[in-house]
C-alpha cells in the first residue's frame, strides 16, 4: 500500500475552500490529496461526510495552581481527552507565572505537569503576573523558544497588571512579534460593586453578574486598545462578551488599529439568568468572567462570528466541579458569589455547538467555521500551516463529522467536571472520528487516544494578517 491511512470521500473545507476528495496519509501527515488515490493499509469511508481540520483551543485552562481547597478537576490526561472526544486536536493552555517566580520556572512546571499525560498535541501561552525587571529582560528568550504568546489580566487581585506593566510588555510583544493576550474588565470597578452589593447583602451567584456589568469590560477593552496604539503592538482581546466591548473592537479598526478578538460559547448559549433568577446556588455553575450577558447580545456575539469581527472561537474551558469542596462550593460549602471559582467546562463541546447552531442553522458558512475554530487560532499562536488546514504536508489532524441528531449530557462527556452548563442543548451534527497525526483519538462516542502521545510545539510569530476594519477580511 502507499499510505498507511486513506479517508475515502470526504467532503473537505478549509478556511478558503471546500472540495471532495480521498485524503492519503503517512508518517502522520497529509500526503496527498485527490479523488482515486492509491490504497492505505488501512481505509475509512466518509461517505460524503464533512471533514475539517483538527479544532484549535487557543484559550483552555487545565491544572493550574490555586490555593486550595480549589482545585481544577480537569489535568492534561482527562483535559486533552475531552478535547479530542470534541474533535480538537490541538490546545493552547496556560503556564501561570506565580508572584515571585521565573518565565522559566512557570513554562517548565507545566512541562511537567503535561509531558507524560497529554492525548494531543499542545504549546502554552505564559500568564504573566509579575512583570519585574528580571521577567522582562528573561520574555524575549522564552518568545524565541517557541512560547510565543502571553496574556495580561486587567482584573483578579493576584493577576491583576496596571497600565504601566501592561504597556511594558506590549513593548517586548512588538519587537519580538509576539501575540499578546488581555483580559479586559476594570479591577477597580468590580471591586467597588461587589462591596456594595455585599453591603446589601447580595451574595448569591446571580449578583456575580451585577458584579461585572458590560461598563467594566467596555471600559477596560477601550483602555487595552489604548495600550495597544500606544505601544504599536497588536492584541487579542480574549472573551469578548457582547456589544458594546465588539464596538469598541469595530471603533479601533476604523481608525487603523490592529486588533483580534476572541469570544467563547458561553457568550451565544447562556445568559445572565443561567446565575439565577433566584438566590439558589446552582447558579454557581454559570460563573465565569466575563459573565453571560442577555438574548440580545447573543445575537450581536453571532453577528460579529460571521461578519469578521471576531478572529477566533476558544472554550475559556475552566475546570470545577460543581458539587465539590474543591470547585464550586469550596470546602463544601456554599459561598458568597465573590469566593465561587470563575470558569466552566466547554473544552468537548465547542466545536458541536458552532457547527450544529452556526454551520448548520445558516448563521456562518462552513469555511468560517474553520477559520475561527482551527485556520485563526494556528495563525494567531504560530501554528500554521502545520496545523489549522488541510493540505500537503500538514499533520493529519482531522475530523468527520457526523450528523446525527443529539442531546449534549455530562455522561456522555470525558472530561472530569460533574456538570456541562449545555446540559439538554439539542445538536444537528458532532464529531464522529477524530484524527490526531493520523491516529484514531475519537470515534463515535469513545476516546481511542493514548495517554502521553500529545506532543509539544514550539510555536512560531503569529502570521495573521492585520485587520483594519470589520468584516474586510475573513469572509
Ligand atoms: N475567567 C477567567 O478569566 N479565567 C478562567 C475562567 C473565567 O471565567
Ligand atoms: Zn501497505
Ligand atoms: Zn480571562
Ligand atoms: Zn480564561
Amino acid at each position: 500500500h502507499t499510505f498507511d491511512l486513506v479517508i475515502r470521500n470526504a467532503h473537505a473545507a478549509t478556511a478558503s475552500d471546500t472540495f471532495k476528495c480521498d485524503i492519503g496519509i503517512q508518517d502522520g501527515r497529509i500526503a496527498q490529496l485527490g479523488l482515486g488515490i492509491a490504497s492505505g493499509s488501512k481505509e475509512i469511508d466518509a461517505q460524503g461526510a464533512w471533514v475539517t481540520p483538527g479544532g484549535i483551543d487557543g484559550h483552555c485552562h487545565l491544572d493550574e495552581p490555586i490555593p486550595p481547597p480549589l482545585r481544577m478537576a480537569d489535568n492534561f490526561e482527562t483535559g486533552t481527552r475531552s478535547a479530542a472526544c470534541g474533535g480538537t486536536t490541538t490546545i493552547i493552555p496556560f503556564a501561570v507565572q506565580r508572584k515571585g517566580q521565573s518565565l522559566r520556572e512557570a513554562v517548565s512546571n507545566y512541562h511537567d505537569r503535561a509531558q507524560d499525560l497529554a492525548c494531543i498535541d499542545y504549546g502554552f501561552h505564559m500568564i504573566i503576573t509579575d512583570p519585574s525587571e528580571q521577567v522582562l529582560q528573561e520574555l524575549p528568550g522564552l518568545i524565541d523558544e517557541g512560547y510565543t504568546s502571553f496574556k495580561m489580566y486587567m482584573t483578579y487581585e493576584d493577576m491583576k497588571l496596571n497600565d504601566h506593566q501592561i504597556l511594558d510588555l506590549l513593548d517586548i510583544a512588538r519587537t519580538k512579534n509576539a501575540m499578546a493576550m488581555v483580559h479586559a474588565e476594570n479591577a477597580d470597578c468590580i471591586e467597588w460593586l461587589t462591596r456594595r452589593l455585599e453591603h446589601q447583602e447580595r451574595i448569591s451567584p446571580r449578583y456575580h453578574a451585577h458584579s461585572r456589568p458590560m461598563l467594566v469590560e467596555r471600559e477596560a477593552t477601550h483602555r487595552a486598545i489604548s495600550l495597544s496604539e500606544l505601544a504599536g503592538a497588536p492584541i487579542m482581546i480574549v472573551h469578548v462578551s457582547g456589544k458594546e466591548a465588539m464596538d469598541q473592537i469595530r471603533w479601533a479598526r476604523n481608525q487603523g488599529i490592529t486588533i483580534y478578538a476572541e469570544t467563547c460559547p458561553q457568550y451565544l448559549f447562556l445568559t445572565e439568568q443561567d446565575l439565577g433568577c433566584d438566590d439558589r446556588y446552582e447558579g454557581a455553575r454559570c460563573v465565569c468572567s466575563p459573565p453571560p450577558r442577555d438574548k440580545n447580545n447573543q445575537q450581536f456575539v453571532w453577528q460579529g462570528l460571521s461578519d469578521g469581527l471576531f478572529t477566533i472561537f476558544s472554550s475559556d474551558h475552566a475546570p470545577f466541579s460543581y458539587d465539590s469542596p474543591e470547585g464550586k462550593k469550596p470546602g463544601g460549602k456554599q459561598v458568597p458569589f465573590r469566593r465561587i471559582p470563575n470558569g466552566i467546562p466547554g473544552l468537548e463541546t465547542r466545536l458541536a455547538l458552532l457547527f450544529s447552531y452556526g454551520v448548520l442553522d445558516g448563521r456562518l458558512s462552513i469555511n468560517r467555521f474553520v477559520e475561527l475554530t482551527s485556520t485563526n487560532p494556528a495563525k494567531a499562536y504560530g501554528l500554521h500551516p502545520r496545523k489549522g488546514t488541510i493540505a500537503i504536508g500538514a499533520d493529519a489532524d482531522l475530523v468527520i463529522w457526523s450528523e446525527d441528531p443529539q442531546t449534549i449530557q455530562n455522561i456522555n462527556l470525558h472530561h472530569a467536571v460533574d456538570y456541562t452548563p449545555y446540559e439538554g442543548i439539542g445538536l444537528r451534527a458532532a464529531p464522529g472520528l477524530t484524527l490526531s497525526r493520523g491516529q484514531i483519538v475519537y470515534e463515535h462516542g469513545t476516546f481511542k487516544g493514548a495517554v502521553g502521545q500529545g506532543q509539544f510545539l514550539r510555536r512560531t510569530a503569529p502570521t495573521l494578517q492585520p485587520i483594519h476594519s470589520p468584516g474586510s477580511e475573513n469572509q
